[in-house]
């Protein structure tokens, strides 16, 4: 178990609407804003969605280059582009946000019932996202929405080798209806399966966010929190800001004295490039 805990804030993600939840950054100002607080706050890595200018989700590569450049610019995090997008974005246009030169980009490791959608992974998409991190030197993390998506991932690896930066980071996204269930034993379940050597991160969707917080912690892993997965703080209470969310991770991440990891380090954990 390290001695700190990476966490990671995703801060939009692509289902929720900015005329729904008003606190959702929308806007390259409002996201660069958002990750200098949620920086401040003890996040070293910023999972990126963007929107377009009437606030939907886009792929857009002249938007992502210039929010990557932002970012960088505004704050010294871990810019890590989505490659889901939302769920009706085409494979080339998820291929394509590697264009962008992000630090790291997401890859999730197969199909999965999305809500009343399906997020669409095959192993041929996979293999094609995974050898263009290769080439291009950005690091993946691997999104395990669930556990036969940690076989393919241990697939991926015998078949292509090791990713960029040599080392293999992983997140298990949880509690998403149709994935996996985001409780303790679940969570025990899905780390026992992991390639050795890896180290991975927990969110929990929805009102699964504090226990798969929790059992994360307890089981000695980092940390995912954001808007992306949660929109509510407490039982009637909405979140107010992607800030908020990382500095209850951080205290709480402090209290199982694994305090939050500072961004060098996180650099030096993920291999991303100097
Ligand atoms: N928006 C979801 C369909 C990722 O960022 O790579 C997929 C997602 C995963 O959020
Ligand atoms: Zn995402």
């Amino acid at each position: 178990m390290g001695a700190t805990t990476l966490i990671t804030v995703a801060p939009t993600g692509a289902e929720s609407a900015k005329a729904d939840v008003p606190a959702l950054p929308v806007t390259l100002d409002e996201l660069v804003r958002t990750a200098k607080e949620c920086e401040a706050a003890g996040a070293a890595v910023v999972h990126v969605h963007i929107r377009d200018g009437d606030a939907r989700p886009t792929l857009d590569a002249g938007r992502l280059a210039e929010t990557v450049a932002a970012l960088r610019e505004g704050t010294g995090l871990i810019v890590q582009l989505s490659t889901g997008g939302a769920v009706t974005d085409p494979y080339e246009d998820r291929l394509r946000v590697l264009d962008a030169a992000p630090d790291g980009c997401s890859l999730t490791c197969g199909t999965v019932n999305f809500g009343d959608e399906v997020f669409l992974n095959p192993w041929p998409f996979m293999v094609e996202l995974y050898r263009r991190t290769q080439e291009l030197e950005i690091v993946p993390e691997f999104e395990l929405f669930d556990l036969g998506h940690i076989a393919a991932l241990r697939r991926l690896l015998d078949k292509h080798g090791a990713p960029y930066g040599g080392h293999v980071h992983c997140d298990l996204v949880m509690g998403v209806p149709g994935g996996m269930p985001g409780d303790a034993r679940t969570l025990v379940a899905a780390v026992d399966a992991l390639p050795a050597g890896a180290t991975w991160s927990a969110t929990g969707v929805g009102r699964t966010a504090l226990p798969v917080m929790f059992a994360a912690l307890a089981a000695g892993g980092h940390l995912r929190v954001g808007m992306e997965d949660t929109l509510t703080l407490a039982r009637g209470v909405p979140v107010a800001s992607n800030a908020q969310l990382v500095a209850r991770a951080a205290q709480a991440a402090e209290l199982a004295q694994r305090p939050a990891m500072p961004v060098a380090e996180a650099r030096a954990l993920l291999g991303v490039r100097p």
